[in-house]
């Protein structure tokens, strides 16, 4: 038997898609919108401030394509806190227009492969804090989709021994590094949560680097050979005071 890795689990995370029922939207009075658009934007300042207290993040993009109009990502210390959040927004009149799409439920994810330095636990440390409980950087584009780690046959990598994987996302991790300060990521673990293992979410300035660093990521051993690929979220940000606009008809 392998010895598994001791994971750093974070911030609980919710991927939530939505379709705008656009057809009631137009057929709502004037009234009916302002009012939807008024405590839609009362919510999103009341998570702001829960933002502003680190005790949580959230950002909304629009999605292109047809799989859905609208992506939320919320991230709380506890997935109560998510199924609060879900349901107020379900509850409230702009609630009655965002129809499920699909969703994800994960924890933002930091695996311990690396070995300790000085007999320090890098959970203790405050960088690695800030990476399990992240503010959205709110870049212009983001992706999100799910993965997993394949076990078929000879390319197994529930079957490698740790120090094999450890060393494989030692390689990744410089593939990674050379889209510094051009693509973020949140990993986020899944497994015993929803139906992948990891989702995956990048934040970029400019569309294309999210391409670039998933295509050459496709040629490290630990993805073209142990991983697998999900749906595609891709989508821009959208700013608050962007919302009458938006939702304007
Ligand atoms: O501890 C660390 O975060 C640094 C090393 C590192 C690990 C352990 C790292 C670095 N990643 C790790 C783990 Mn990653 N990552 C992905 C994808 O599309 C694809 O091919 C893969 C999707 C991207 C784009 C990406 C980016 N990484 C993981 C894991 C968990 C693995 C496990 O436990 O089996 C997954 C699923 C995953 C997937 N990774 C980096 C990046 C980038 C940009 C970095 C460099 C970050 C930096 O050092 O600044």
């Amino acid at each position: 038997m392998v010895e598994a890795v001791e994971t750093m689990d974070g911030w609980y995370t919710l991927h939530d898609m939505r379709t705008i029922d656009w057809t009631s939207w137009k057929l709502a009075s004037h009234q009916e919108r302002e009012a939807a658009l008024t405590e839609f934007n009362k919510i999103l300042t009341k998570w702001e401030a829960v933002e502003n207290a680190q005790q949580g993040s959230h950002a909304l993009y629009k999605v292109v394509g047809q799989k859905a109009d609208l992506m939320f990502m919320l991230l709380r210390p506890t997935m109560e806190e998510l199924t609060e959040m879900e349901t107020e927004l379900n509850k409230s009149k702009m609630g009655d227009f965002l129809m499920p799409a699909h969703s994800y439920v994960s924890v933002v994810e930091l695996a311990k492969y690396r070995p300790q330095k000085d007999g320090v636990d890098p959970e203790t440390l405050p960088e690695t804090q800030a990476r399990l409980k992240p503010i959205l950087p709110k870049w212009e584009y983001m992706s999100f989709y799910p993965m997993n780690r394949r076990r078929e046959g000879n390319d197994n990598w529930y079957t490698l021994e740790k120090a094999d994987r450890g060393k494989l996302l030692y390689e990744h991790s410089m593939t990674g590094r050379k889209y510094a300060g051009k693509v973020k990521q949140i990993i986020t673990g899944s497994i015993g949560f929803d139906d992948w293992e990891w989702g995956v979410t990048l934040f970029a300035h400019d569309v294309l680097e999210l391409k670039k660093i998933v295509y050459e990521m496709r040629f490290d051993e630990v993805s073209s050979r142990y991983g697998e690929f999900g749906y595609f979220f891709i989508s821009h940000y959208l700013d608050k005071e962007e919302l009458p606009r938006y939702f304007h008809v």
